[in-house]
């Protein structure tokens, strides 16, 4: 059994986080820095993260259960519409939302900010990201337009990436709870399977290791996950891309592009399984996937 922090109930704290922003924010990072392990995968690219994932902060005294989010854009193709389904959805069951910008990017117009708040009840935190690539003589102009902008509940610089600013953020996060017990057990840390991380690791090495486009179109998805008496984990997953041009750009000359995202995955679903595995990677065509209702559906991305 686990146990229920200290104190006792009555003053204790908890409730849901939504992050949200641009793709590229930051997100991601933050979570992992917050929660001290790898919730979200983070590549450079923008639209890394697909679906809503949660990562729960225990504290004596306090619960706090974030979501991770798909960055916020102007849908182009159903599996962008399914990614903007879980922003709002994850703002709709927010008891506050953590809005985070690049402050190193190009700034949200204020109309959009307002657009994208007006609906929202909870109070909002500001973070602003990425303060160690900008000159901190222009964070103050900075805190001082965005709080005419909108009543936001506070606004922290930080760097997410250097674990900057991260405690004070937390702390703001965690004042602006409302009081109410834990909504889970003291030791749960995420919602989500061990095949959910496992197809994730292997996302984010194709992020990482190919152009541009190709990326976008794939999806994994993990057909078997077996432990065997030898104490090995076999895993079989599957890539799904949208045409056979990609399946040849993802396997590469003599299967070597293929080969070496399944080492850099194997090594590191290794570490976080803390088992050895045999990882085995297929290519499938699935055309045009994520136009297809039956298929975003089918891979859990839409309902
Ligand atoms: N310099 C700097 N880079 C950062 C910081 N935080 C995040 N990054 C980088 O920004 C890029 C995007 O980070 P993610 O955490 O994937 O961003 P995200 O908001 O989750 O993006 P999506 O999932 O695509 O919406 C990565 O290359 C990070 O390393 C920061 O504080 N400083
Ligand atoms: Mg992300």
């Amino acid at each position: 059994m686990t146990e229920i922090p200290s104190p006792l109930p009555g003053d204790f704290r908890s409730g849901y986080i939504a992050v949200i922003g641009k793709p590229n924010a930051g997100k991601s990072t933050l979570l992992n820095q917050l929660l001290q392990y790898k919730l979200s995968i983070v590549t450079r690219k923008p639209q890394t993260t697909r679906r809503n994932v949660i990562g729960i902060h225990n504290e004596p005294g306090a619960q706090a259960i974030f979501m991770d989010t798909p960055g916020l854009i102007n849908p182009r193709y159903n599996l962008q519409e399914a990614m903007m389904r879980q922003v709002q959805s994850a703002i709709k069951d927010a008891d506050l939302i953590l809005y985070l910008v690049d402050c190193a990017d190009k700034l949200p117009a204020e109309a959009d900010i307002q657009a994208m708040l007006k609906p929202v009840a909870c109070p909002v935190i500001l973070g602003f990201n990425k303060i160690d690539l900008i000159d901190r003589r222009k964070l103050l102009p900075l805190i001082e337009t965005f709080g005419k902008l909108y009543p936001f509940r506070t606004i922290i610089p930080l760097s997410a990436e250097k674990n900057d600013g991260v405690d004070q953020l937390l702390r703001e996060v965690v004042k602006n709870l409302p009081q109410g017990p834990p909504y889970y057990p003291s030791d749960y840390i995420t919602d989500q399977q061990e095949r959910f991380f496992v197809a994730e690791i292997i996302r984010e090495k194709i992020f990482k290791f190919y152009g541009q486009e190709v990326p976008y179109a794939t999806h994994v998805d993990i057909e078997e996950f077996k432990e065997r008496e030898n104490g090995k984990v076999y895993v079989r997953a599957v890539i799904f891309i949208e045409r056979d041009s990609q399946k040849s750009i993802i396997i590469g000359k003599k299967g070597q592009a293929l080969k070496k995202v399944g080492q850099l995955a194997r090594q590191e679903i290794e570490v976080f399984l803390d088992r050895p595995i045999f990882l085995e990677l297929f290519v499938k065509v699935s055309a045009d996937w994520r136009k297809q209702e039956a298929q975003l559906r089918r891979m859990g991305y839409l309902r």
